[in-house]
């Protein structure tokens, strides 16, 4: 071996260094390279502003790259020989493009290789803006092109093999998010904006009177007096504790938005009592000041402990007057940071952070940081007792662990909604597993077809909100005619029919890593490039129709011949079976989306009657038994109390195993609380030597 080559094993992973000139690390298993780091590339560049840099990874044996979240793009990275590199700066994209490599509101710069044997991946822990060129050729197979503008070169690699583990090897270091609320994964009604008290209690009420469930009411910018957060607009809501009372009542919550953003004004005490101490600073040392909704206003620091402090203590109920424990969750927007005007809307390079740091070093983890203050805020607020909701639109490698996210001010129109699919697959694989788009897009009208479709495509995803800008038309479901009502309504029914398998696949994702909704290939390696699928967890596969018009659905069963999957959205008794490795085409007239269950899987639905989640962890669920060849049949099913840490800490959880084999059996495998479930119904799908499947219903389970 030549001197110039130094190799470190642990076990069957090697680094190999080849120290001469190009220094190379090559990274390998049982001595073969699957990852190089490659500094022939490598170029520090002393800029006037500061230090950037360039570098590349090869992906050896690779056939599809993934990550670089967050794009509206297909899922595979695309070669950029020829076109726009992918770009990672948060911005304030309003009206982007669907497919494109454009920068939008977050940034996890990791890049996963992927080909049907191996998966590996390469993470950059840099929050500066980066310009990334994907490669695909002979040579290298597959490689990423880093050019970095500031921060250090700190690389993480990821040896896999299976994108199984090379996922729960990136969040092991990136970090989970804890249990959501239950109530969190029902339906979330929103607008820009819900202008009066008034107006919120009567969308409730006929959401209700309607029949829709929904658990959460949401308001933007305008429940603010002028754009001051913390406050109310005393004319339009004078009484906001009655009208949480009144949500209250109706089992629903409330979430307001909270932007990172605060009015100069002398005399609002937000502003007085951060002034001078806790804003983001110009090179003078003043407080940076920009146009942002309330005007003049200057930014909170969130890199500034004593800054989050701050402005952690505004959510306490006695600072912020009007808030009650039904304002449950809050709303973190504009945080990339936003900034109306100027160089691409946000912060320029030059400004200050606490400690010196200067924002262009950091600038994609702004909104990290504020997620982080907000969940402190929760955290206190509600004394340890409850799980943090927070949403965020802005967002870095790690802001799991405090907040959900969505994919910011998508449009109204068919790319828009197909790329939703790719957008929180692909955020799944990075950790950000809680991950949602604006049901029916935020610019602009949905023709009805678009918002029917969009309400089926959005019932799979793991956050579910119905959203819309302020010059579109009225558009909650009850306003849509009677049978776009039925579509709407049955979609929001599947979805709460399948909360105990969402509620069941966080507890998963929050115990290994694995993300709630999946690609095919995270399953069935082999499987690329098939965009407008999803799988919740290993055993719902969903294959909504994403096409204006499209009256037929071609569905890729993935698996070999001993894989069987059970068509499920058709009512009991007309179900059909399908096989691994084939290709179908259904017709799916406009009431249809298609999903199937895994055979070999049990999957628990509860089909009680409820707008709301309140009490569906102790339903009567009804148990499908999806037997595989061998007549056998598994399953997982996770409940808690929905709210508190007591599952972490005091193990106070229950996780069954549910069992077919002659007759259906359900044990408990983990916590120390019973299963606050019971299992009436409980309905065994069969195999059919030919035709429909045959269904037998069984009225009482055995426990063991
Ligand atoms: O706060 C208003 C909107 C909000 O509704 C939207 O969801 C955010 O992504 N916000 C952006 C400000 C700009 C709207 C054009």
């Amino acid at each position: 071996m030549s001197k110039h080559k130094l190799v470190l094993t642990l076990r069957d992973a090697s680094i190999i260094i080849n120290r001469g000139a190009p220094f190379s690390l090559e990274f390998a298993n049982k001595k073969q390279t699957h990852t190089v780091f490659d500094s022939s590339k490598l170029l520090f560049e002393k800029a006037e502003e500061g230090e950037g840099f360039s570098f590349s990874v090869d992906f050896q044996g690779s056939t599809n790259l993934y990550g670089l979240h967050h794009h509206a793009d297909q899922m595979t990275l695309r070669e950029t020989t020829n076109s726009d590199p992918y770009r990672l700066k948060n911005v304030d994209a309003g009206q982007y493009p669907a497919y494109s490599t454009n920068s939008l509101y977050g940034a996890v710069p990791i890049v996963y290789g992927h080909s049907k044997k191996r998966t590996t991946g390469a993470f950059l822990l840099n929050a500066a803006q980066q310009f990334i060129d994907i490669g695909y050729n002979e040579k290298t197979n597959a490689s990423a092109h880093f050019l970095v503008e500031g921060g250090s070169l700190d690389l993480f690699v990821f040896y896999g093999p299976t994108f199984q583990q090379v996922v729960r090897q990136f969040v092991e270091l990136t970090g989970k998010m804890h249990m959501p609320q239950l109530w969190t994964l029902g339906y979330h009604q929103c607008r820009y904006s819900y202008k009066t008290q008034d107006e919120v209690k009567e969308v409730v009420s006929t959401m209700e009177q309607n029949d829709f469930p929904m658990d959460a009411i949401w308001l933007d910018i305008d429940y603010t007096d002028g754009k001051r957060y913390f406050t109310w607009n005393p004319e339009t809501f004078p009484d906001p504790v009655g009208m949480q009372e009144y949500l209250a009542a109706m089992d629903k919550r409330l979430v307001t938005i909270i932007d990172p953003h605060y009015m100069v004004d002398e005399n609002y005490p937000v502003y007085v009592g951060a002034k001078g101490k806790y804003f983001a600073k110009t090179e003078n040392g003043d407080d940076y000041q920009a146009n942002c909704w309330p005007g003049t206003s200057s930014y909170i620091d969130f890199l500034n402990p004593k800054a989050r402090d701050y402005y952690a203590s505004w959510f306490q109920f006695d600072k912020f007057n009007g808030s009650t424990e039904t304002l449950a969750g809050i709303w973190n927007d504009m945080n990339e940071p936003a900034v109306f005007g100027g160089d691409e809307s946000t912060f320029p390079n030059d400004i200050i952070h606490y400690g010196n740091v200067k924002h262009r070093d950091i600038h994609n983890m702004y909104g990290f940081l504020q997620t982080k203050a907000t969940h402190q805020a929760l955290m206190t607020r509600d004394k340890h007792l409850k799980r943090p909701f927070i949403l965020t639109r802005s967002h870095f490698a790690g802001s799991q662990r405090y907040a959900a996210m969505w994919t910011g001010d998508n449009a109204a129109d068919w790319p828009h909604m197909q790329v939703t699919y790719s957008e929180c697959i692909i955020s799944g694989l990075v950790g950000h597993v809680f991950c949602g788009a604006d049901i029916g897009g935020f610019f602009n009208n949905p023709e009805s077809e678009l918002l029917q479709r969009w309400y089926q495509a959005g019932v799979w995803l793991p956050f579910y909100r119905g959203h819309a800008n302020d010059n579109t038309e009225r558009r909650e479901p009850y306003v849509l005619p009677e049978d776009a009502q039925v579509v709407v309504r049955n979609a929001l029914k599947t979805r709460y029919r399948h909360l105990p398998v969402f509620y069941t696949l966080f507890y998963l994702h929050v115990t290994s890593g694995d993300p709630v909704v999946r690609p095919l290939f995270y399953e069935y390696p082999e499987m690329v490039d098939i965009d407008d699928h999803i799988l919740l967890g290993s055993d719902i596969l969903a294959a909504p129709v994403m096409e204006q018009g499209g009256r037929t659905k071609t569905v890729h069963f993935p698996g070999d011949k001993n894989t069987y999957w059970y068509r499920a959205d058709q009512p009991k008794g007309n179900w059909t079976v399908h096989r691994g490795g084939t290709v179908e085409t259904f017709d799916v007239d406009l009431e249809t989306s298609l999903y199937f269950y895994r055979a070999g899987s049990i999957v628990a639905v509860s089909d009680n009657k409820r707008t709301s989640t309140k009490g569906l962890m102790s339903d009567h669920l009804t148990v499908h038994v999806n037997l595989d060849p061998h007549g056998t049949a598994t399953g997982l099913l996770y409940s808690d109390d929905g709210v508190s840490f007591d599952y972490q800490d005091k193990d106070a959880f229950c996780l069954l195993k549910l069992q077919y084999k002659n007759k259906f059996r359900f044990e408990k495998i983990k916590g120390n609380k019973k299963t606050t479930y019971s299992f009436d119904h409980v309905v065994v799908h069969k195999l059919p030597k030919t035709g429909n499947v045959a269904s037998m219903s069984i009225e009482k389970a055995v426990n063991e």
